[in-house]
C-alpha cells in the first residue's frame, strides 16, 4: 500500500515557446500540471511509495496524463476515467520579465466532478498520509464535500492529513477560501501555507504569528513557506526557523511548493526531526525551480541526498 495518498486534479498545460499575447503564438509544449499529482512525484523521487487519485476524461490528453504520472512511478490505480466529462486543460502566458499569465479550461471537467462517491475508504485508510490541496475543493461544490468527507475519514481511521491551502483566486473568492480552509485547519495535522495564504487565512502579518495562530486553530504542524527567507516549522513544542537551499537562477518558480510539500512529507515519513524535515523541503523546493516544469527539475535520491550533504552529486 502506498505511504501517502494524494487526490485532486491534474490538466494539461500548453506552455508557449514564445513570449507574448497568445494570439501571435505559435509554438506550445505539452506537459502536465496539477499540484497534487506533484506531490506525489516528488515522493516518488525520494523512494517513498505514492498514490494519486483522480478523474479523467476518458480522452487522448487524460491518456496522456495518466501515462506521464505512472511513469514516475507513483500509482495511479484508482484514477477513474468519465466519459462525459472532459480531461482540464491550462494554457500559460508569458509576458516581460517572465510573468506568467495561466487561463483555466477545467469547468465541468472530469476531475471537478469528484464527488464523495469517489472516495474508496478501504484504500484511503491503508496509508500512512493523505494529503490534499485548498484547489480541489474550489473546484466544485461536490468536490468541496468530498475534500470535507476525506478530511473526517482520515481523522476517523488515524490517518494523517497534510494540508497545502494552494489559494487560486482564479478559481475561488478570498471569503469562500477563508471560509472553507479554515473549516480543514483542525484536521490538518500538517498544514503547509505560504506566507501570502498564511496572512489571508489568520489576518496577522508577522510569520511567527501566523504559525502560532494556525496552531490554535488546531494543525498539529506548521510549515510555513518563507520564500527565499526558508519556512518556520513549529508544533505545540518547537518552532524553528530554518534557512533556504541558495538557488542559483530561479527558471520557474511553479511548482516549488508541491516539491517543498513532498521533502517535508518524505522527512516525516523517515522519523526525521522538524527542522531536518523543513531542510528537506527547502532542499526540494530550491531543486523544483531550476529547471522548466512543475516537477521535471526534482533530484532523485541520490542526488538528493549528495545535494543534502553538500556534496558533488556523482555523474553517472
Ligand atoms: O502547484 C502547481 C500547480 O498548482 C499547477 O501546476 C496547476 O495551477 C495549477 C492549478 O491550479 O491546479
Amino acid at each position: 500500500m502506498p505511504e501517502v495518498v494524494t487526490m485532486g486534479e491534474t490538466m494539461v498545460a500548453f506552455c508557449p515557446e514564445q513570449s507574448g499575447p497568445l494570439r501571435y503564438v505559435q509554438r506550445f509544449v505539452k506537459r502536465i500540471a496539477g499540484s497534487e499529482s506533484n506531490v506525489a512525484i516528488g515522493l516518488a523521487r525520494l523512494g517513498h511509495s505514492s498514490a494519486w487519485v483522480s478523474r479523467l476524461g476518458r480522452d487522448e490528453l487524460g491518456e496522456y496524463i495518466l501515462r506521464e504520472v505512472r511513469a514516475e512511478g507513483v500509482d495511479v490505480s484508482h484514477v477513474e476515467r468519465d466519459d462525459s466529462a472532459p480531461t482540464g486543460l491550462m494554457i500559460k502566458e508569458i509576458h516581460e520579465g517572465d510573468e506568467t499569465r495561466v487561463y483555466y479550461y477545467r469547468k465541468g471537467s472530469a476531475a471537478s466532478r469528484m464527488s464523495v462517491d469517489d472516495l474508496d475508504e478501504g484504500f484511503l485508510r491503508s496509508c500512512e498520509f493523505i494529503h490534499l490541496s485548498g484547489i480541489t475543493p474550489a473546484l466544485s461544490e461536490s468536490c468541496r464535500e468530498m475534500t470535507q468527507a476525506l478530511a473526517s475519514m482520515a481523522k476517523a481511521n488515524g490517518v494523517r492529513l497534510s494540508l497545502d491551502p494552494n489559494i487560486r483566486f482564479r478559481l475561488w473568492s478570498r471569503e469562500e477560501a477563508c471560509v472553507t480552509l479554515s473549516g480543514l485547519i483542525p484536521y490538518a495535522d500538517v498544514l503547509m501555507p505560504g506566507i501570502e495564504e498564511g496572512r489571508i487565512l489568520t489576518g496577522e502579518s508577522d510569520p511567527q504569528r501566523i504559525v502560532q495562530t494556525l496552531l490554535a486553530a488546531g494543525a498539529k504542524i506548521v510549515a510555513l513557506k518563507l520564500g527565499a527567507d526558508g519556512c518556520i516549522v513549529a508544533d505545540a513544542s518547537q518552532a524553528w526557523h530554518v534557512l533556504p537551499f541558495p538557488v542559483r537562477r530561479v527558471v520557474d518558480p511553479v511548482g516549488a511548493g508541491d516539491a517543498f510539500a513532498a521533502g517535508f512529507l518524505a522527512g516525516l515519513l523517515e522519523g526525521l526531526s522538524l527542522e531536518e524535515c523543513g531542510r528537506m523541503a527547502n532542499a526540494m523546493g530550491a531543486s523544483a525551480v531550476t529547471t522548466s516544469g512543475d516537477y521535471e527539475g526534482l533530484l532523485d535520491r541520490d542526488a538528493f541526498d549528495a545535494l543534502l550533504e553538500g556534496r558533488e552529486a556523482v555523474q553517472r
